[in-house]
Parts: structure tokens; C-alpha cells; sequence
């Protein structure tokens, strides 16, 4: 299957992120996009279709704070990354602030996503990875592989969180219905809810949202991915969230997946994303399910089987040396 990814997606690497109390090494690193190059036979450079795709499903005030952010936090003499503390927890009114402090936390939900110097260029190539796979599928190819990194399906309309800052599969989404898709279903698969992407579509009934992942009771990110958010308004049950124990084995997670997938079949839509998270993985290091690296074999079969047009966009996958090989298993199966 066709990967396309660019260099400039190097080019983010935040140091440090704020987990359970301590500033440590950020998880989301380089040693990630070597792991995946790695097992990539046939990537190309992506074309670059702007901004306009970005902004039909982010706010451009938030697109113009990405950009500058860094660059703000230089000039106002902070050292390292550009991080957030303190959060409007009382309503994000619009209060036209400046200070770059009041910037962060009104579109930051969290502190393990800091803006660093390469960020804007390696989210906005990561987009045009996805746009690009996305064309490649609208022109005939049965699947396509979107290389993103950092991910994307944290990242809400006016919010980055969950070292997610722009939402590939949404844009791709917005994209295809744009050019003429009627329904698009976005069925995630990693293995912390999709909070962004559900967020974005929640009153839509042209996407359907599906994410399998951790008990959010448990889990990050905790404040989505409840089975009781099923959607609003137009889109009032068109929004699924299977979560999950701590522990889950690949038997159990099938028995979910074959739900989402007989409810992918039931809306029958034109194209379907595939948000793919390898920190299923049982030695993931930050996460607690336990799918070993054949098993991504079979996940990518009983998904390839909907017969749709699919295009897959990377998401999280923290154990380096376990990833490429994932990533394989799981390209291997779409593919047989
Ligand atoms: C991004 B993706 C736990 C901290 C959790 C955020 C995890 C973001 C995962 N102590 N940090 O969905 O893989
Ligand atoms: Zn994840």
C-alpha cells in the first residue's frame, strides 16, 4: 500500500511533557518516525493542497495561534517549549487575550502537548500526508497509508490536547464530503478515545464516529469516550465509543471491533479512515491493552473485509521497538 509522509515531519520534537507529576522525556519523539520508515517500502512525498482543507474543520484563530505560538513564547523570554498552565475551566468566551500564557490554556486542554519550534510545519505536512493518501484513494487506490505524526484524533475544532494539534482523519473527512463522498465513518482504533474527532462530528449525520479504546473512567482522557455519548442533534446516534478494560486480549477487543464493524456496514458509507493506534500493544508504555504484533494481522483483515475504500492514518504507538513491526503486521493484513 502507498505511504506518503514528508521530512518536514521531523522537524517537531517537543523535549519534555507533564505526566503523573514529572516533567519526562515526551513520548511522542523522532524514534517513532524511524521505527515506521523503517517497514515503508513505497512512500511519497505529499502534495501540498494549503490551508483550505485545514480550515474547514479547525478555527482559524486557532490555526493562527499554531503557527505562532513558538514564536510568541521566544519573545516573551520563555526557555524550552511552549507550555500551557492554566486552563478557563469557567467558559472559553471569546476575551481577545494576548498574553501568550492565556493563549495556551484556551487551546490547551492538557499539558502533555506543548508547542515546540518545528511544530506548525510538521502538523501542517502531516495534514498533506493525510490529504495526499486521501487523494490516492479518491483516485481509484483500494487503501492508502497516512504517516501522520504527531497524531491528530485528540485535536478538536479550537483545541490541541493528547499530542494531537491538527485532526488528519477529520480533515480528510471534511475533504472527501467536500469533493462528493455523501457519508464518511471514521472507526478508531488506538487505544485512547478519539475525543477530537468525535467532538468535530458529534452533531453530524453525515460522519459516523466509532472509537474502541480504554475506559476513559480509567483511562486519558477521561472526560470523553463514555458509552452514553451517542451523538447530538443531527447526529444523535451516530457517535459510538466502545471502551474497555485495562488488560483486554485481542479475543475480547475482535468481539468489539466486529460490533463497530456491523454498524460501518449498517450506514454503509462511501469511504472509511482508519485513526490506527499500535499502543494496543501489550508492551506499549503508556498504555494497558494487551494485542500482540500477529494479532494487528487479524485487526487489519476483519477491517479490510467492509470491502470500502480505506484510508489508515497513524495515531500513537509508544514502545519504539515493537512499532515498525506493528505497523507491518497491521499494513500486511489490510493488504492480503
Ligand atoms: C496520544 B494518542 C498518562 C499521560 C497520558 C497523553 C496520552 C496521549 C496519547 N500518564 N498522556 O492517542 O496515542
Ligand atoms: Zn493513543
Amino acid at each position: 500500500m502507498k505511504a506518503f509522509f514528508s521530512e518536514q515531519q521531523s522537524k517537531h520534537g517537543p523535549a519534555l511533557e507533564l505526566q503523573n507529576g514529572e516533567l519526562v522525556p515526551h513520548a511522542e519523539s523522532q524514534a517513532r518516525v524511524d521505527a515506521i520508515r523503517g517497514v515503508l517500502t513505497d512512500v511519497e512525498h505529499p502534495t501540498d493542497f494549503g490551508l483550505d482543507p485545514i480550515l474547514a474543520v479547525h478555527e482559524p484563530g486557532y490555526v493562527d495561534f499554531l503557527q505562532r505560538a513558538y514564536a510568541d513564547w521566544v519573545a516573551a523570554g520563555r526557555p524550552g517549549d511552549a507550555f500551557p498552565y492554566v486552563f478557563p475551566i469557567k467558559g472559553r468566551r471569546p476575551l481577545s487575550l494576548t498574553r501568550i500564557d492565556a493563549e495556551l490554556g484556551q487551546y490547551a486542554y492538557d499539558c502533555g502537548t506543548p508547542v515546540a519550534a518545528g511544530t506548525w510545519e510538521t502538523v501542517y505536512w502531516s495534514a498533506q500526508s493525510a490529504l495526499s493518501a486521501l487523494q490516492h484513494v479518491l483516485d481509484g487506490a483500494r487503501s492508502a497509508f497516512a504517516f501522520c505524526r504527531p497524531p491528530g484524533h485528540h485535536a478538536g475544532p479550537d483545541y490541541m490536547g493528547g499530542y494531537s494539534y491538527l485532526n488528519n482523519a477529520a480533515i480528510c473527512a471534511e475533504r472527501a464530503l467536500a469533493l462528493g463522498a455523501g457519508k464518511v465513518a471514521v472507526l478508531d482504533v488506538d487505544y485512547h478515545h478519539g475525543n477530537g474527532t468525535q467532538d468535530i462530528f458529534y452533531a453530524r449525520e453525515d460522519v459516523l464516529t466509532i472509537s474502541l479504546h480504554a475506559d476513559p473512567k480509567i483511562d486519558y482522557p477521561f472526560y470523553w469516550g463514555h458509552a452514553d455519548e451517542t451523538g447530538a442533534g443531527q447526529g444523535t446516534g451516530q457517535n459510538l465509543n466502545l471502551p474497555m478494560p485495562r488488560g483486554t486480549i485481542w479475543t475480547d477487543y475482535m468481539a468489539k471491533l466486529i460490533q463497530a464493524i456491523e454498524r460501518v456496514q449498517a450506514f454503509s458509507p462511501d469511504l472509511l479512515i482508519v485513526p490506527y493506534g499500535a499502543d494496543t500493544y501489550a508492551g506499549d508504555p503508556i498504555s494497558y491493552f494487551s494485542i500482540e504484533t500477529e494479532e494487528y494481522t487479524d485487526m487489519a483483515r476483519l477491517i479490510a473485509d467492509l470491502n470500502l475504500p480505506a484510508l489508515i492514518c497513524v495515531e500513537g504507538g509508544y514502545a519504539v521497538d515493537a512499532l515498525g513491526a506493528n505497523v507491518a503486521a497491521f499494513l500486511s493484513g489490510f493488504e492480503a
